[in-house]
């Protein structure tokens, strides 16, 4: 299902304050709800579907935390600009944050340190059959969303990583849902300890109610689009475009 902020808003019916706090409390906001769910829009799947991609994935105790959380994929980007960024501790690493937004941002590590954070420890459930539990940190997606200021075209966020896999330039997507999620974050902690190369340092994204190919390592920019078409081969990510697998990977 495709859900586009206009509609999850409403409209202009609520202040950008709603907003500000995630689509879960937008959902749970009286005057969205009513203009979601009442009257001729009124459709109980819809409903449905909503309050349930709000819902929060388990989070676990760090007596359950994986003694050893693999790596897959890409473990290190390897090109002369990402070993350039290691070997100077990421000093240099810029986060970009543009495309339908009002204020594009371009952040440090220590201001993305800086920002308010969220811990949480959940399962990472890759599709090639293996799980783990680690704890992630970082600030909120949500949050910077909300810096940059998404105009009202925003449909989809779309993050570029610094790595090719099997030489095509790895990137992935997800919609307003996913993205203002409030367990949504970029990570650049990973078990108490700063990202390591293999789990996508600097920062990554952590989507903890997807599957593990839309946790996007390496990510060096994030731009809010209307459409996926004409980014990559338009299907929204590295294996949709090659693979084949699904866009919406929900679990
Ligand atoms: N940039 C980038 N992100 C990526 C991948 C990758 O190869 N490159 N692999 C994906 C897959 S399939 C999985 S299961 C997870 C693995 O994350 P981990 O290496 O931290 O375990 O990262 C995902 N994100
Ligand atoms: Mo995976």
């Amino acid at each position: 299902m495709i859900l586009t902020r206009r509609a999850l808003v409403g409209g202009a019916a609520i202040g950008a304050g709603a907003l500000l706090t995630g689509c879960d409390k937008v959902i749970q906001h009286p005057t969205a709800r009513r203009i979601l769910f009442m009257g001729e829009e009124m459709n109980r799947g819809l409903q449905r579907a909503l309050t349930d991609r709000a819902a929060l994935a388990p989070e676990f105790s760090p007596a359950q935390m994986s003694p050893i959380f693999r790596s897959n994929g890409t473990r290190d980007p390897g090109t002369p600009g990402y070993t350039a960024m290691v070997a100077n501790n990421f000093a240099d690493y810029r986060l970009k944050i543009g495309g339908l937004v009002d204020r594009p941002l371009s952040l440090t590590l220590p201001q993305i340190r800086q920002m308010p954070q969220r811990a949480q420890i959940t399962r990472h459930d890759c599709v090639e059959g293996w799980s783990a539990i680690g704890k992630w940190q970082g600030p909120k997606l949500g949050a910077l969303l909300t810096a940059a200021g998404l105009r009202p075209q925003a449909r989809y966020i779309v993050f570029t990583c610094a790595d090719l896999y099997r030489g095509t330039p790895y990137y992935e997507s997800i919609d307003l849902v996913d993205a203002f999620h409030p367990q949504t974050i970029l990570a650049w902690a990973l078990n108490d300890r700063v990202l390591d190369v293999a789990h996508g340092a600097p920062v990554r994204l952590r989507v903890e109610r997807q599957l593990g190919y839309k946790h996007a390592k390496y990510v060096m920019a994030i731009d809010a689009v209307a459409s996926l078409d004409g980014i990559g081969k338009g299907k929204g990510g590295y294996w949709e475009d090659n693979v084949d697998y699904d866009w919406y990977a929900g679990i």
